[in-house]
């Protein structure tokens, strides 16, 4: 298939795009490379060392002869750029990773929810307005969040995409009906991907646009089978307090004797995937397209579920370093349960890769190696929810949020 992946250049579509080019697929980034202009705003560097996306690529033409194509357009702003790019290459398929991914990032300022909402609704319009507008027929695989439901069963488990609902007729009957799980997002970020979810409804019920929205957990790891093919093909790997999720954290927090950086009690329950099995995901879901004029599919892409106080004390022990129970930044429960269906891919054949130690201590060695690149001062998370959040936290009497725990 010829690919078009957007925002190929971040932490899980650089490894897509090296997995789906080893399989022989015909593989387009388009990518403004905004994500490391966020970087250097916030003044922090990915712990591993990554080259320019061109010299990346030139890398993977050297070791496999394969070619990946660059193009930097900004999906969000650039609309004929990307119209022009669709109608000249006309790709099978197309995978969306182009956003602004992080939550507490999208809750820094005004500025930020502004830039969140604008690129992340903009790019996802962009894209299936070029669609219908071009007459293509190319499988759009957008990556959503497990963000867009919420983190709480209800006493069920979360099912995938839409919940069969009995709505009781004026005459009496009951009818039985599936919607859309009702969104309830937590960050604005989270929200972004909720309204992406309704763009889709409707594009692929006025224009029959073939449509997968994956609605991923909380991806960990670093390296798959294709970047540890040569050390330039590295993938990213953040720790900073914005862009860094919570078990990669961990890791690179023992890895440095860091203090754990527990929000209140670590009672939150969040679904986990393994970077390995998030490009497998998507080469499923690439090769399971829904057919024209159906409903969007949705997948629940994660394989586990775990408490975030669960998995500090893990690693405590494993690593002998320190938790620090912290005052959460964000508007959360401190507690929740979490159930999540997810037969789909398993019924599609994905093996989950669970997080057993042996995968835990080659991310802590992976990270003790470029422990020398991390700013310590960046590790803490400081993005509050709320104005009354940030109040508190500065007259927290212990300081210790906002200074270095260590
Ligand atoms: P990332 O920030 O590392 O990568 C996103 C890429 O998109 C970057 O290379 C960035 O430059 C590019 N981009 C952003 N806006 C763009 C625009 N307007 N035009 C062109 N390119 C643009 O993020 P990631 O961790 O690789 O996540 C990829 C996708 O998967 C995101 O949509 C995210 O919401 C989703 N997701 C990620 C995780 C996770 O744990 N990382 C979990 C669930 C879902
Ligand atoms: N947390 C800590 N300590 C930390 C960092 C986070 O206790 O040092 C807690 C947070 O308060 C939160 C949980 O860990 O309760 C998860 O936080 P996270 O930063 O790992 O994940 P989140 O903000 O939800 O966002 C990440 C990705 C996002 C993706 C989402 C999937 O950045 O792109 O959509 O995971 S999900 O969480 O399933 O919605």
């Amino acid at each position: 298939m010829k690919i078009a992946v957007l925002g190929g250049d971040g932490f899980v579509g650089w490894p897509t795009c090296l997995h789906l080019s080893d399989a022989g697929h015909d593989v387009h980034i388009l990518d403004n490379l905004s994500r490391r202009w966020i970087d250097t705003e916030l003044g922090v560097q990915s712990l591993t060392p990554m080259d320019s996306i061109q010299e990346r690529t030139r890398i993977w033409h050297n070791e496999t002869g394969r070619r990946i194509h660059f193009n930097l357009i900004d999906i969000a702003k650039d609309y004929e750029l990307l119209k022009g790019w669709l109608a000249k290459n006309r790709p099978d398929a197309i995978v969306h990773f182009a956003e602004q991914r992080a939550a507490p990032y999208s809750m820094k300022s005004d500025r930020h929810k502004n830039y969140t909402v604008n690129n992340n609704v903009n790019a996802t319009h962009n894209v299936l307005n070029a669609l219908v507008e071009l007459d293509l027929d190319a499988h759009l695989v957008h990556l959503g969040t497990m963000g867009v439901y919420g983190y709480s069963t209800v006493g069920a488990a979360i099912p995938e995409g839409y919940l069969p609902v009995g709505i009781e007729t004026m005459d009496g009957r009951t009818v039985s009906q599936e919607i859309l799980y009702p969104g309830n997002p937590g960050s604005i970020y989270h929200m972004t991907k909720v309204l992406d979810q309704q763009l889709f409804a409707f594009y692929a019920k006025n224009d029959g646009l073939r449509i997968t929205d994956l609605h991923q957990g909380i991806v960990w790891g670093t390296h798959t089978q294709q970047t540890r093919r040569h050390e330039q093909l590295i993938n990213r790997f953040d720790y900073d307090g914005d862009y860094g999720t919570v078990l990669n954290r961990f890791l690179i927090q023992a890895a440095i004797g860091y203090p754990l950086t527990v929000h209140g009690v670590g009672g939150q329950t969040r679904a986990f995937i393994h970077i390995q099995d998030s490009v497998r995901c998507i080469e499923i879901a690439l090769n399971n397209p829904p057919a024209k004029n159906s409903r969007v599919e949705i997948f629940n892409q994660m394989t586990e579920t775990h408490r975030v106080r669960d998995l500090a004390e893990m690693i405590s022990k494993m690593s002998g370093t320190e938790i620090a129970w912290l005052p959460n930044p964000r508007k959360e429960a401190p507690e929740n349960d979490l159930v999540v269906k997810n037969d789909k891919f398993l019924g599609l054949g994905l093996k989950p890769t669970t997080l057993g130690e042996g995968l835990l201590a080659e991310i802590v060695d992976v990270a003790k190696k470029y422990a020398y690149r991390v700013d310590r001062t960046r590790v803490p998370a400081v993005s509050a929810w709320t104005k009354d959040i940030a109040a508190k936290i500065e007259h927290d009497p212990e300081g210790k949020r906002l200074k270095s725990v260590s």
